[in-house]
């Protein structure tokens, strides 16, 4: 990150979760002071605004394993445009969601400009269901598995290309709620996932020393996609999809610390807050916390 230059884009999305509230997550993150945060920083921080994203009480759900595809394809398609756009102009795009199925888009964007793009995926989950595999048919427990060229093939084929990524270049951290088909998935293709229990026993510290070697090994940039459900809901109380026994406010600050040290990010996005399930925009709160360490706040 050298010339410390910031985009931000916000994607007001929920047509990829059943719970509304989470498409007011770019609004309550910019209300909890994102920008000034990155500019106290020495960034130079340009806000692109939110994308437009189609109410859902006004369109038709469609194929029920894979709710809103056709709306959710499109505003995928229009982030990956964005960042594409973004990229080209020399500067860090950094989104906020948003529910998770912006990734879709997002590494989709990314994958123009990097052929062998490491991830680094903070989740309570795996986000690697396919429309057969998905216990919901929500598309945000899906942009992993699109991300590998697995799922439709109007979310995969985005920009022309499929896969955008390689699972050797893909680390999960914070698992602790994944379906039998993404467990089959993830031993199928070697997936590398540090769950709650491999946190607890080797400390954040060794995790993510392990999770730096393998996105930064053979890839020419590294993408950051932090779903606020990693983290414990005590820290994080506003996401649709709370697990209990998740990454202390602490533990994912050493993380992302680590990350600003390693300097290997080529983008980020924070996903899932839902400011109507939160306590106070603790949530949001959280993530600017969180976005200020990796962009490199140090006590001292
Ligand atoms: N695995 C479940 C599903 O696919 O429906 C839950 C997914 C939640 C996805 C979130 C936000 O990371
Ligand atoms: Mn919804
Ligand atoms: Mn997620
Ligand atoms: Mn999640």
């Amino acid at each position: 990150m050298k010339n410390k230059k910031i985009t931000i884009i916000g994607v007001p999305m929920d047509l990829g979760a059943d719970r509304r509230g989470v498409d007011m997550g770019p609004s309550a993150i910019r209300y909890a002071s994102v920008k000034e945060k990155l500019t106290g920083l020495g960034w130079d921080v340009q806000d692109h605004g939110n994308l437009m994203v189609p109410t859902p009480e006004s369109y038709d759900v469609g194929e029920l394993q894979l709710k809103y595809l056709r709306e959710i394809t499109e505003v995928s398609k229009e982030l990956a445009s964005t960042i594409d756009k973004v990229v080209r102009t020399g500067r860090f795009p950094l989104i906020l969601g948003g529910d998770h199925s912006i990734a879709i888009g997002t590494i989709a964007g990314m994958a123009k400009h990097h052929k062998r793009m490491g991830v680094i995926w903070f989740d309570a989950h795996g986000d690697l269901n396919t429309a057969e595999t998905s216990p919901s048919g929500n598309i945000h427990g899906m942009p992993l598995a699109v991300g590998l060229g697995l799922g439709h093939p109007d979310l995969v084929n985005i920009g022309g290309f499929a896969p955008k990524i390689q699972p050797e270049n893909v680390v999960i951290i914070g698992a602790r709620q994944l379906d039998e088909g993404e467990r089959v998935l993830i031993r199928e293709r070697g997936i590398k996932v540090f769950t709650m229990h491999d946190i607890d026993r080797m400390g954040m510290g060794a995790v993510m020393e392990e999770s730096l070697k393998i996105v930064s090994e053979g890839t020419d940039g590294v993408h950051l996609s932090l779903d606020l459900d990693g983290l414990d809901p005590h820290d994080a109380p506003g996401v649709g999809t709370p697990v209990a026994g998740g990454i202390t406010y602490r533990e994912s600050h050493l993380a992302m610390e680590m990350l600003a040290e390693a300097d290997l990010l080529t983008s980020a996005e924070f996903v899932e807050v839902n400011p109507i399930l939160d306590h106070g925009n603790r949530t949001a709160k959280a993530a600017v916390a969180l976005i200020g360490s990796v962009f490199g706040e140090k006590v001292l």
